[in-house]
């Protein structure tokens, strides 16, 4: 296999590392006595955190808006090959986002093998495709202003099939096995459209994606409560998003986004009865602290991040051979330098997943069955109390990655260096 081509200097991280090992292996150690007072083996919750991985999305490397403004940053990517350059930063140093979830037409090229061997040389491989049927596009000949795969005019539901069905074959050059289909359709007036014919005509047309999924492949549907419709969506929620995955046929599965649901909604539980019918298809990371589904994963609520991955854990406990989630970080970054965002939620979301290892299944399963409500809860409080980051820190620290992920990458000078490199982004008008 050919090298691969790391964009920071592998002995900038080594150096890097070096005056922080001591003290990394100290804190693991003493983790290690810790967990060890539990029968906890702190070597096995690493092994399984270093085989970790979350997607990221082509699209989060750019500087992300508001419908108000978006305020681009210099050296920022304004093209599909920064893009990728910037996801091998992440990668190179947190060591768990080996694989590209790409958007079409976002990350358009002539040449998808050329792409595909462009990214393997970074490192990387490709994640779930996803397909953009919410924005028109320039030349497009039907209009998805009144929705497209459930539109009232045929022209726009066969332009819309016929483009996520260009995405599957996309996705097969890239060596992607998934199809993920969010649609912005819905209503922003009481009678605008019937619920049930709208579902209907989204069916119809899904079944034809469906039917043109090849061998191994799978379609994840997401559901979205609102925005851009605010008064009803198609897919709104998980119990239609999973009557869709179960008419279309056991290829189908659902995809959670933790910002799709309205405030406060247990999805923890939706995880749980997902999995139960065999429709848990993957998860979009991110947080929210009222409507929106932008902020960085565990930002605002990780103790919600911890408890779904304590039903994750459960659910592949269960049935390990037929688990495996798509997990992609679905974020927008206006604020922050979008390299930074990525390594904090890869950082919060591997370190929910390790704390919810570190739940003692035996005795949360015995203090339930006997309601002994305190014992259960504090199962998830003593795993949810453990500071992970040792353990984190040692897993990327054996893989090649960086003990200090964004510390590394600020002294790495890498945006200050892009600044010069690459054009300035252009803020287009019409944001939403
Ligand atoms: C919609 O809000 C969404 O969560 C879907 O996953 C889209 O593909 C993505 O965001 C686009 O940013
Ligand atoms: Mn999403």
């Amino acid at each position: 296999m050919a090298k691969i081509r790391e964009p920071l200097a592998h002995d900038q991280i080594e150096s890097h590392n070096g005056k922080l090992l001591d003290a990394v292996q100290q804190d693991y150690e003493a983790l290690g006595r810790t967990l060890a007072r539990r029968n906890i083996d702190i070597e096995a919750v690493k092994h399984r955190v270093t085989g970790f991985s979350v997607a990221i999305p082509s699209w989060g490397l750019t500087t992300g808006g508001t419908r108000f403004g978006r305020f681009p940053i210099p050296g920022e990517p304004t093209n599909l090959h920064e893009r990728l350059t910037d996801c091998a930063v992440v990668q190179q140093l947190c060591r768990i986002t080996p694989k590209v979830s790409t958007h079409f037409p976002w990350d358009t090229t002539d040449d998808y093998a050329a792409l595909r061997e462009e990214a393997a040389a970074l490192g990387l491989g490709f994640d779930a495709v996803n397909s953009n049927t919410f924005q028109d596009q320039p030349g497009q000949k039907a209009t998805y202003k009144f929705g497209s795969l459930s539109s009232t005019d045929p022209k726009a539901r066969e332009q819309a099939v016929a483009h996520n069905i260009d995405c599957i074959e996309i996705g097969k050059k890239l060596g992607a096995d998934a199809l993920s289909v969010w649609v912005g359709d819905g209503t922003n007036f009481p009678g605008q459209q019937s619920f049930r014919d709208s579902l209907d005509r989204y069916m119809e047309s899904a079944r034809k994606i469906y039917a043109a999924l090849p061998d191994g492949w799978r379609m994840l549907t997401e559901h979205k409560l609102y925005e851009p419709a605010f008064y009803s969506t198609v897919i709104s929620d998980w119990g239609i998003n999973m009557t869709v995955a179960n008419e279309l046929g056991p290829k189908a599965q659902c995809l959670v986004d933790l910002g799709h649901h309205a405030p406060n909604v247990n999805i923890e539980q939706i995880v749980a009865m997902l999995n139960r019918v065999g429709k848990l298809g993957g998860f979009h990371f991110n947080d929210s602290k009222y409507g929106d589904d932008d902020l960085d994963a565990g930002a605002i609520n990780p103790h919600r991040l911890f408890l779904i991955f304590n039903e994750l854990v459960e659910a592949e406990l269960g049935n390990p051979k037929a688990f495996h989630p798509a997990y992609m970080i679905d974020e927008s970054h206006n604020l922050t330098d979008p390299i930074e965002s990525m390594l904090a939620a890869a950082e919060a979301i591997a370190g929910a997943f390790a704390r919810a290892l570190l739940v003692d299944r035996a005795e949360l399963k015995a203090a339930r069955d006997r309601n002994d409500v305190m014992v259960a809860f504090s199962s998830l409080r003593r795993a949810y109390n453990v500071d992970v980051s040792p353990i984190l820190a040692m897993a990327r620290v054996e893989a090649g990655g960086s003990a200090e992920p964004i510390a590394m990458y600020r002294s790495s000078g890498w945006r200050e260096r892009k600044a010069k490199d690459r054009k300035m982004a252009v803020v287009e008008s019409g944001i939403i």
